[in-house]
């Protein structure tokens, strides 16, 4: 069937636990809306190039250390500084593939003692919104079983564990953004293939205006 063209672009946007094959499911799903005439650029967050994206490399990293409500809001300020740009491109008709956004950015950041999911939402409130969330689902064994976690801050066991039960009160927020789940531990072109099905009925119902997120 023929993938209906849409008004602007779609904002799609992928999220999930850490080793869940996200980055490579990025690429090829940008490959293939670019294979189908559909023009997609792709955008991670967090933007490790601009200045506050060096401030949070170096966080990560563990050579720097910074107050969890501070790092929490430069995560957040690293969206911001692409706010504009995102409503230009998909207003221009370019669909935008997404590797995390504001999602990871609260499930990370109330993973931590004394962050509450709603003062985490609340610097991010007004970001453009994606058209979606298609969500790589694997359990913390399966994901462990994919070669252990790297060097960075975040990547041990229990923190993965209470993420990935941040990610779940996420999705079940009303806040009008529709959440898609794919199970990531089938083979990757099984996961392709579960992606783009969902891309191409998020093409189907992309409506005008671009939505603000979390937004009453
Ligand atoms: P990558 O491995 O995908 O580069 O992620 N993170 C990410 C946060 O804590 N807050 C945020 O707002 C975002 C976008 C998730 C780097 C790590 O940064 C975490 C993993």
């Amino acid at each position: 069937h023929s993938t209906a063209k849409p008004t602007r672009g779609a904002f799609f946007l992928l999220e999930g636990v850490d080793r869940c094959g996200k980055t490579t499911q990025c690429q090829r799903l940008l490959q293939r809306l670019l294979q189908a005439g559909i023009a997609a650029t792709a955008m991670r967050f967090p933007n490790r190039t601009t200045s506050t994206g060096q401030l949070i490399d170096s966080y990560l990293q563990q050579t720097s250390n910074m107050d969890d409500r501070a790092i929490h809001l430069l995560f957040s300020a690293n969206r911001w500084e692409s706010a504009d740009m995102i409503v230009e491109q998909l207003k221009a008709g370019t669909s935008i593939v997404c590797d995390r956004y504001a999602y990871s950015g609260v499930a990370f950041s109330a993973s931590k003692d004394n962050m509450d999911l709603e003062w985490c939402q609340a610097p991010d409130r007004g970001l453009p919104a994606p058209d979606c969330v298609i969500f790589l689902d694997m359990s913390t064994e399966q994901a462990e079983e994919r070669g252990g976690y790297g060097q960075e801050r975040y990547e041990k066991r229990e923190m993965q564990q209470r993420v990935r039960q941040r990610f779940q009160e996420l999705s079940q927020l009303d806040d009008g953004v529709q959440w898609k789940f794919v199970n990531a531990a089938q083979t990757m072109d099984q996961v392709e293939d579960d992606i783009w099905s969902i891309a191409q009925q998020t093409l189907e119902q992309v409506q005008p205006e671009v939505r603000q997120l979390w937004q009453s």
